[in-house]
């Protein structure tokens, strides 16, 4: 099997932190073209760094890292730090990078890559909103139909928000971007929140990762451990859901997950629930099915692939 080659697409994030990790260190399965950055969790500039602190953690530090838009298409940013801390990568002590950041956009690369490469053979894996995703294909309509798969983490219906009652962040902070891209026709696969709130990590989990006793298993047990405080107090939930590392382990081990192929669109109009995934889950229109949605996870399955992985590094 020759490794799938995709492009991240994130905001980290500790969680984001977490999926890069995995992808980095799967190489035999993921090819990671190159990570791009986007203003979400905290502005760009720190979700540049912090990208780059993941990959020198991971001692990948040839994986070339882009920065993108630092803004969503239409409206100011909303950011999340009451949930990731001040630097977005809370929790743990990580040098600053040293390793350089592309001196070409994110955009560019984007369309750069999925015009160079052959059609159907690279995959978008957004943790973040999806200003980049849209901006690139607003600039290069033709480039969605080369496209493999957007696989990306956002959204909800049965657990409809968490940053305001009825959305999920990604999806609110660019309500248009993410119309853009479910429009798009890319084939799309979404980890919205009612899957990855099923990603815990509960103690038993995070001891599992400190017990690696490797940097990259502290790291990860020092991320999840900050991360969870905001989780408990909110949700009473028994640790921190893992959101971006599912779209990751979809890619590994998608027999771990179950989902339904159905119509998403996205309410850009309303202030009252701007930015909700408003999902066909019943099959009650007629609206084409555009994307396949996840609601479960063999969890136990998904921690002990992160685990296996996390240990490689
Ligand atoms: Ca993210």
């Amino acid at each position: 099997m020759t490794a799938r080659k995709i492009i991240i697409d994130t905001d980290p994030g500790q969680d984001d932190a977490v999926a890069i990790l995995l992808a980095l260190a799967s190489p035999e399965e993921i090819e990671v073209l190159g990570i791009t950055a986007v203003a979400g969790n905290v502005p760009l500039a720190l979700t540049v760094k912090n990208a780059r602190i993941v990959c020198e953690l991971a001692g990948k530090t040839d994986v070339p890292v882009f920065a993108g838009c630092d803004a969503p298409l239409t409206r100011p940013l909303v950011t999340a730090e009451h949930v990731h801390g001040k630097t977005g990568l809370d929790g743990p002590v990580l040098p600053d990078p040293e390793m350089p950041l592309q001196e070409q956009h994110a955009v560019d690369f984007i369309i750069e890559t999925l015009r160079a490469e052959p059609a159907g053979t690279v995959m978008l894996c957004p943790l973040g909103p999806l200003t980049n995703i849209a901006t690139a294909f607003d600039r290069a309509p033709e480039i969605a139909g080369r496209v493999q798969e957007i696989v990306l983490m956002g959204g909800a219906y049965f657990e409809v928000g968490n940053i305001t009652p009825a959305a999920e962040f990604n999806i609110y902070v660019d309500p248009e971007a993410a119309d853009i891209v479910f429009k798009s026709g890319a084939p799309i696969t979404v980890m919205p929140l009612d899957v990855t709130h099923k990603a815990l990590v509960t103690k038993a989990r995070n001891d599992g990762f400190r017990a690696l006793g490797t940097p990259v298993g502290r790291a990860v047990a020092e991320m999840t451990d900050f991360f969870e405080r905001f989780d408990k107090e909110k949700y009473g939930s028994d640790g921190a859901p893992l959101h971006d590392p599912c779209v990751i382990g979809w890619l590994l081990r998608p027999e771990l997950f179950s989902g339904r192929r159905i119509n998403v669109e996205i309410e850009t109009g309303s202030e009252l629930t701007l930015g909700m995934t408003v999902a066909d889950w019943w099959g009650v229109t007629d609206r084409k099915a555009n994307a396949l949605f996840i609601g479960d996870v063999d969890a136990d399955g998904f921690f002990d692939l992160l685990t296996e992985r996390l240990a490689r590094l």
